[in-house]
């Protein structure tokens, strides 16, 4: 059994598509295990794409992750990392097939509606980025 973190970022939050979002991942037989809709901070925001620091979309990337509310999940279920990446589709939504989620919601790479962490190591801090123990269900 796996946890990821998921995030709806602020372009799909405005499309009214957190739903749509959260359906596909059930219907698929995953699991919502925590769920809340926040405003991140800059330093959050940092801490969460610290791979991505000194980058020359870093600053963007940022900004556009503060811009407005996040809906931040945990997503849990057997393999859930890479089934979550294989439903949200290709960082680049011009790569991502047509039935993913950014191959169907977006067309920008640096709007690309959702966020799932790419390994183990990475959900396990962004999941404490975003919630205590005791968020967890
Ligand atoms: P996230 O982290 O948002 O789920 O996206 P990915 O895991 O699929 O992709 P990533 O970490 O490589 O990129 C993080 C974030 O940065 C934006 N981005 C990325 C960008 O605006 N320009 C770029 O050239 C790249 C590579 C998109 C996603």
């Amino acid at each position: 059994m796996q946890q990821t973190l998921v995030l709806v970022k602020p372009d799909g939050v405005r499309k009214n598509l957190i739903g749509e979002i959260i359906a596909r991942f059930e219907r698929r037989g995953l699991r919502v295990a925590a769920l809340k809709l926040v405003k991140i901070t800059k330093k959050q925001a940092k801490f969460h794409y610290a791979e991505h620091d000194g980058k020359p979309f870093f600053d963007e990337l940022v900004d556009f992750i503060t811009s407005g509310p996040v809906a931040a999940m945990i997503i849990e279920g057997e393999n859930a990392i890479k089934a979550v990446r294989r439903l949200m589709g290709a960082t680049n939504p011009l790569d991502s097939v047509p039935g993913s989620i950014r191959g169907d919601y977006a067309l920008s790479i640096g709007e690309n509606i959702v966020h799932g962490s790419d390994g183990e190591e990475s959900a396990a801090r962004e999941i404490k980025n975003f919630f205590t123990p005791e968020e967890i269900y």
